[in-house]
């Protein structure tokens, strides 16, 4: 039996003696890329933190003590140590265990997470309400150098450092976030890091420390503890998280077990915020991960030898690539174009631009927030800002988006990636509100293209628009078609919609993605007789009046279709325009209902809401036999 298997909870863990760990270290490596080569995922982030994870469980007493990660896509390793190596070949699967932290999945995932940069604040957090009822246990904060990028980790340690909690930040510091970080605050991490000489003067003065102590009682350990701290201030790179009111403590080798074990046991008894510099490297331990970082960050399944995805790609291109290569060729002719992106190079396809407009592309780090305020300013000043976040991190920028761009009628052009059901990454990552939250800013032009070229278009509509912010939005998908040459591409008429079918029954007016399967569930009806109209709805706000007025005159049921919730979307925005002008006129809106969605591959999930062609003609086929949708 391995050292894995004996352990169901951190305290079997515990009874491993301490020189086993590092081959416990080693089972757990080979367990990761083994099944994550079936199912994907975070694996080089997980692969870093192996030791890490070892100790803390080793160290901390869980569950009264808490330990948050942030963003938890690098917990793997804490899975299997938290009773979940049996059931961790299902991860990221349907039904399977998640790929983040999940209260619900376990009592050891202190805090659910997905999105960078929530640890700090959660960890203080806890820590107050531990205070508050008396409480003695730990609280430890797990954050990667990436999300040390995020204001609101700052937000966060800003209130930790002088609040005297008992508090433990761990940085864990890979010089990664996605791809290489960026930024002043890693330049520091990495200068702390290589610093060498300053380590060694650190470890003479708290081994003289210890010695005078021990020899001339607690005056004299008081007086070296001063002595400490000036040298510290004087020499230390920690000084920076110093400064914040933290004690720091490292940098130490993250996979170095001994060490991680000490430190914490060293740490722990402490009072008072810390902050535990530990250095790892993502990937650690297989040698195709550490050789591409990036690549390695996350994946699908691939093969452990050669680490080729097993599911070969063919097709189209991505709505990723599309973007990105056509944002790339659109910069020629629009030299005030810029790209920003906030830590998603090769997520956004905006990696293309950066190869060939190095000076034009702005990754700002995991700061969507900010992303989006600088671009506000680049627009005041006559630079046309392109934002691509996805749809489910611009989240974290809504009132940048409101008080920053579209009050001051800034012309800042938003694409909004993995828009829709997402898949894999389950509930956290959905890009299932945008059109909700797009729709209620003022002056925001909202559009979603049906295929390549039309994104194309719009982009090309979104570069000739001076009145105010543009977005779109795509998914996490092929596109259905392959595209056309860009310089061959109209823009898309500004606030047109396009009828691609002329029926008499009853009208679909498809959003996006969903105007493909509209299309093809309306070919499935007409063979039963149904006739329906499909309109392609690729303004959603402003929508097309003329077409409206003439199809609310034609029909009296109109079906929406967009993937994204149903609270406040297009069909919800459509009711109210016709509430007026049309009280007559049914609108039937389809979409995602209002719940949290579980992981799952992306067309299950658009199986399960109906959101395909069969989905989308029972619907209609349900709708004409039980109400009797007449034609006028
Ligand atoms: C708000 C937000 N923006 C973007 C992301 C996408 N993302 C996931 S992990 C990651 C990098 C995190 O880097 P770091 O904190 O250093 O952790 P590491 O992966 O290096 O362990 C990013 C950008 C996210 N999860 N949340």
């Amino acid at each position: 039996m391995s050292l894995l298997d004996t352990i169901q909870s951190p305290a079997d863990l515990k009874r491993i003696p301490r020189e086993q760990l590092p081959e416990l270290a080693q089972e757990m490596r080979e367990r990761l890329i083994d099944c994550c080569s079936q199912t994907g995922g975070h694996i080089g982030a997980s692969l870093g933190v192996i030791e890490l994870s070892i100790a803390l469980l080793y160290e901390f007493d869980l569950p009264s003590d808490k330990v948050v990660w942030d963003v938890g896509h690098q917990a793997y390793a804490w899975k299997l140590l938290t009773g979940r190596n049996d059931r961790f070949p299902t991860l990221r699967q349907t039904g399977g265990i998640s790929g983040f932290l999940k209260p619900s999945e376990s009592e050891y995932d202190a805090f659910g997470a997905g999105h960078a940069g929530t640890a700090m604040s959660a960890a203080l957090g806890m820590a107050t309400a531990r205070d508050l009822r008396g409480g003695t246990n730990k609280v430890v904060a797990v954050v990667g150098d990436g999300a040390l990028t995020c204001g609101l980790s700052y937000e966060g340690m800003n209130n930790a450092g002088h609040s005297d909690r008992d508090v433990i930040l761990i940085v864990n510091d890979n010089g990664m976030s996605i791809s290489p970080n960026v930024g002043a605050i890693s330049k520091t991490l990495g200068t702390i890091a290589a610093s060498p000489a300053t380590n060694r003067l650190r470890e003479h003065i708290k081994h003289w420390t210890l010695r005078l102590g021990k020899v001339f009682g607690p005056e004299v350990i008081e007086f070296a503890k001063n002595l400490e701290e000036s040298a510290k201030n004087l020499f230390s790179d920690g000084m920076f998280f110093e400064e914040l009111g933290f004690r720091y403590f490292g940098p130490i080798d993250g996979h170095d077990l001994k060490k991680l074990v000490d430190t914490f046991h060293f740490v722990k008894p402490m009072s008072g915020p810390r902050v535990i510099h530990v250095i790892t490297e993502k990937g650690k331990g297989f040698e195709l991960a550490e050789k591409n970082k990036e690549k390695w960050h996350g994946l699908a399944a691939y093969d452990p030898e050669t680490g080729e995805p097993r599911k070969k790609s063919s097709g189209p291109p991505t709505w990723t690539q599309v973007f990105g290569d056509a944002l790339t060729e659109l910069a020629a002719s629009h030299p005030e174009l810029v790209a920003i992106t906030a830590a998603m190079p090769s997520g956004t396809g905006t990696n293309i631009f950066q190869k060939r407009w190095p000076e034009r592309f702005f990754d700002v780090g995991i700061a969507e927030g900010h992303a989006v305020t600088f671009a506000g300013g680049l627009a005041t000043q006559g630079i046309r800002p392109v934002c691509a976040i996805y749809s489910t991190f611009l989240q974290r920028a809504y009132d940048n988006v409101i008080h920053d761009i579209a009050v001051q009628h800034l012309p800042v052009v938003f694409c909004m990636d993995r828009a829709g059901l997402v898949g894999e990454d389950g509930q956290t990552h959905m890009g299932l509100y945008d059109i909700a939250y797009m729709l209620a800013v003022p002056e925001m032009t909202v559009t979603a293209p049906k295929d390549g070229d039309e994104l194309i278009g719009l982009l090309k509509t979104a570069l000739g628009h001076q009145g105010g912010p543009f977005c779109t939005r795509y998914p996490r998908d092929k596109v259905p078609f392959d595209v056309s040459p860009v310089a061959s591409i109209s823009p898309v008429p500004y606030g047109t919609w396009e009828q691609l079918r002329e029926g008499k029954d009853v009208a679909i007016l498809a959003v996006g993605t969903m105007v493909q399967p509209s299309l093809q569930a309306a070919e499935q009806l007409a063979a039963e007789g149904i006739d329906a109209t499909v309109v392609n709805c690729r303004f959603i706000k402003p929508m097309d009046s003329a077409m409206l007025q003439v199809l609310a005159a034609q029909h009296r049921t109109l079906v929406t279709v967009e993937e994204g919730t149903i609270v406040n979307g297009f069909g919800a925005y459509l009711s109210e325009t016709l509430q007026t002008t049309h009280p007559d006129v049914r609108v039937i809106a389809l979409g995602v209902p209002d719940r949290l969605v579980e992981q799952a591959p992306r067309t299950e999930q658009l199986e399960s809401f109906g959101l395909t062609a069969g989905g989308i003609a029972r619907r209609l086929r349900a709708l004409h036999s039980e109400e009797g949708v007449e034609a006028r």
